[in-house]
């Protein structure tokens, strides 16, 4: 007998709604599922889920090595659950005693490709709940620059990109139709209603061939490309003026000395310490205070010299200024000398963003990949600001999630253990300061013992000797650990070193639940139950059930829910008021419509302030004076990636860091400020 049940593909960030077939409990077959608010089509990973639950070289039941690391034969035997989850507990709390909790390390694959996405909250809320702060996760990869980079400008990650409704759209470094369908048939269907697609890659087979305009971009020169647009919507006034006036931080004064933010009491003796200064229609100072609703009408380009209250010459200019003077060298002829692209395609995609369209665009591990990462997001995150289509119809719109619980949330990490992140003294503002780190710091605490020794590894999943840079000092490190778990669906180089390696079940052999599809606003107000579609094999378990009974063997029964996978659920849907029991009775997902608005920012609460961006100026920062505190760039600029033949003995000189945040160690060529304040 066929069973066609209704649920969702786990594989990769995209959820397609999907339709498992199965026949006297074997997966024979996925369909697509209509009417899912992901869309309508699977792609071959989506389809091989038959192969995945019956492939041969699935592990079955929990191993334990019996013979050293360095021995060509692990010896791996057999053991049951209690006696693998009682072992690792003991050692690990051991460990914890001895060193501390931030000792143990542990690993995530991505759940952006994986179905990792059904346990990941649960596995961070165990390695929190332990005391780690080290989390080894691929963000500095492919999660840093689209949602963090950009988040240091907007205030907040990359939102949807609303390709139903826009006029232009553009894939900056991502190839959907590799690793997003949802995405892809999107924007298949915009350009047949005549939306122009850009597309910047390098690459012959990424999504290039299926664009109006493709621009194969020399790779890591992006930045270059962005500030080219910038000069361009300047020089010819076609940005947005409006919302840069109004709700960017160009219109503030910038001292040039100090790279600061001009405050008002600096200027006034009755100024407000935390109000701001900006130009009036006269280009006279006037105080800001970025808390309201913006007024309107001032000057946004300006220089002057101000006196200040104390009696000293203030050389100022608004941050606006200070992005064009920036962005004034990249004209099209030194653009298309530094990313190798034709001056007439580079005026193409100028023209086109000069129009002013309703603005969509999606980037991703293209430009997340290079040592100047966060310089390439920061310079498309403000151009994408000068265009003023953020969170409008066609534009990146942000969501309204339904109100529900987290499970990992950070703060169940004492502020003392989140202080020792591996990593976060040199990257301050990176992935450490939520508690991932990268491999590269991992493998320089074990084997040297720097900034502490790490001397055990946990990992759900992950491969990341093959998946990250330095391979051979990766798997150094794993050698030189005094122990390793590993829990997978299969056996893979990183999991070869460990002590146990523990069995994972594949999506379909277990409940889950996920709040919140990505594309629209409507797949964020779907909340899913997916049940259990086939019967699991061997001794496989789910990695949250993985994680609760290891929480449960070292005294976490409280935090989790005494185990209780489904009071966690229910915890976390209370404030929608129902539970998994409601759930299950809507297997094709249940809607939770939000108020839903536009312009976000520009919300009025009810104290009188306006909501703004969640950034220090409360507004969307082309001037960043947090990344300045910090050594870095205050402004958007292209920065040469690591190994680049055009790279500079200047640039040689800069302390270009690889992952997370490359911060500038030499003063900018080309800065507008000094930098010898950075307090
Ligand atoms: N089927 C499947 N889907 C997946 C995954 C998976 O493993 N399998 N993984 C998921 C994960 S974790 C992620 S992060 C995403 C990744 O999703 P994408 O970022 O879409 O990944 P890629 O297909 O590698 O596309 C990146 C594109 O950037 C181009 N590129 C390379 N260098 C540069 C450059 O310097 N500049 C520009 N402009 N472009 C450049 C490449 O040629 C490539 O076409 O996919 C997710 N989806
Ligand atoms: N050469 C190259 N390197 C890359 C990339 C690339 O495109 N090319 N992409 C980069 C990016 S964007 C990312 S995010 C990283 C990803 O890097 P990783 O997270 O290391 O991902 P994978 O290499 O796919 O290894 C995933 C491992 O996790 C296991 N696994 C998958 N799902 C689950 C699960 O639900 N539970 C458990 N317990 N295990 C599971 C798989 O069986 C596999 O052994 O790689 C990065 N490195
Ligand atoms: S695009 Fe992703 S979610 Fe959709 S079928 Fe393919 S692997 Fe599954
Ligand atoms: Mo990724």
């Amino acid at each position: 007998m066929k069973q066609r049940l209704p649920g969702y593909c786990t594989l990769c960030r995209s959820r397609c709604g999907a339709v498992t077939v199965v026949e006297d409990g074997r997966l024979v077959g996925v369909e697509v599922l209509n009417n899912h608010p992901t869309g309508g089509a699977l792609c071959a990973k989506g389809r091989a889920a038959p192969e995945i639950v019956a492939s041969p070289r699935r592990l079955t039941v929990p191993l334990k090595r019996t013979r050293p690391r360095d021995a060509a034969d692990p010896g791996w035997v057999e053991v049951s659950w209690d006696e693998a989850l009682t072992e690792i507990a003991d050692r690990l709390r051991t460990i914890r005693a001895e060193s501390g909790a931030e000792a143990v390390a542990f690993g995530v694959t991505t759940p952006s490709g994986t179905p990792m996405v059904d346990s990941f909250e649960w596995v961070e809320r165990f390695i929190r709940g332990f005391g780690s702060p080290n989390l080894i996760y691929a963000v500095e990869i492919c999660g840093w620059h689209k949602d963090f980079a950009h988040a240091l400008t907007f205030g907040r990650g990359i939102g949807f990109p609303d390709y139903d409704n826009a006029d232009a759209i553009i894939l900056w470094g991502h190839n959907p139709a590799r690793t997003w369908l949802a995405q892809a048939t999107r924007i298949a269907d915009a350009r047949r209603r005549g939306a122009k697609v850009v597309v910047v890659d390098p690459k012959p087979n990424g999504s290039g061939q299926q664009a109006d305009l493709w621009l194969r971009i020399r790779p890591g020169a992006d930045g270059a490309l962005a500030m080219g647009a910038i000069r361009h919507l300047i020089a010819t006034g076609s940005f947005d003026a409006d919302f840069v006036d109004a709700w960017t931080n160009g219109s503030l004064l910038v001292d040039r000395a100090t790279g600061r933010f001009l405050r008002a009491d600096a200027l006034w003796p009755d100024g407000a310490p935390d109000a701001f200064v900006r130009l009036d229609a006269s280009g006279s100072p006037v105080p800001c205070d970025t808390r309201y609703a913006p007024e309107r009408g001032g000057q946004l380009r300006g220089a002057l010299s101000i006196r200040a209250c104390d009696g000293r010459m203030i050389s100022a200019a608004t941050a606006f200024e200070l992005l064009a003077e920036r962005a004034a060298p990249y004209t099209p002829d030194r653009v298309a000398a530094l990313t190798w692209l034709d001056v007439a395609d580079i005026e193409a995609f100028y023209a086109l963003l000069a129009t002013r369209p309703r603005l969509a665009y999606h980037s991703w591990t293209g430009v997340g990949q290079h040592t100047n990462a966060t310089s390439i997001e920061r310079a498309i995150a403000s151009l994408y600001a000068l265009t003023g289509a953020c969170d409008r119809p066609g534009g990146n719109r942000w969501p309204v999630p339904p109100p529900t619980r987290p499970l990992n949330d950070y703060n169940i990490l004492p502020p003392e253990q989140q202080a020792k992140a591996l990593g976060l003294a040199e990257l301050p503002l990176g992935p450490p300061a939520k508690g991932w780190i990268t491999a590269r710091d991992f493998s320089r605490a074990v084997l040297e013992g720097e900034p502490y020794k790490v001397r055990a590894l946990v990992a759900f999943g992950t491969n990341f000797v093959v998946s990250q840079g330095h391979s051979e000092r990766n798997k150094a490190a794993l050698n030189a650990l005094e122990f390793q778990v590993h829990i997978d669906m299969f056996m893979n180089p990183t999991a070869e070193s460990a002590d146990f390696v523990l069995p994972a079940s594949t999506p379909w052999e277990r409940d889950a639940l996920k709040i919140g599809f990505e594309i629209t606003q409507q797949a964020v107000e779907t909340v899913q139950f997916r049940p259990r579609m086939v019967e699991p094999i061997g001794a496989v378990k789910a990695d949250y059930e993985i994680a609760a009974a290891l929480a449960l063997k070292l005294g976490m029964g409280d935090l989790f829910f005494g185990g209780d996978i489904e009071a966690g659920w229910n915890y976390q849907l209370a404030p929608l008021g129902v539970g998994v029991e409601d759930l299950r009775k809507h297997p094709e997902g249940r809607r939770f419509p939000q108020a839903f608005r536009d312009e976000k920012y520009a919300v009025t609460r009810e104290d009188g302030t306006a909501a703004g961006f969640a950034t220090p100026t409360r507004r969307v920062e082309i001037y960043s004076e947090l990344m300045l505190r910090h050594g870095y760039d205050p402004l958007p600029d292209h920065v040469e990636p690591a190994g680049s033949p055009l790279t500079t003995a200047a640039d040689e000189r800069s302390d270009v860091r690889c992952q997370g945040l490359e911060r500038r160690a030499s003063p900018d060529r080309r800065s507008a400020v000094h930098r010898d304040d950075r307090a």
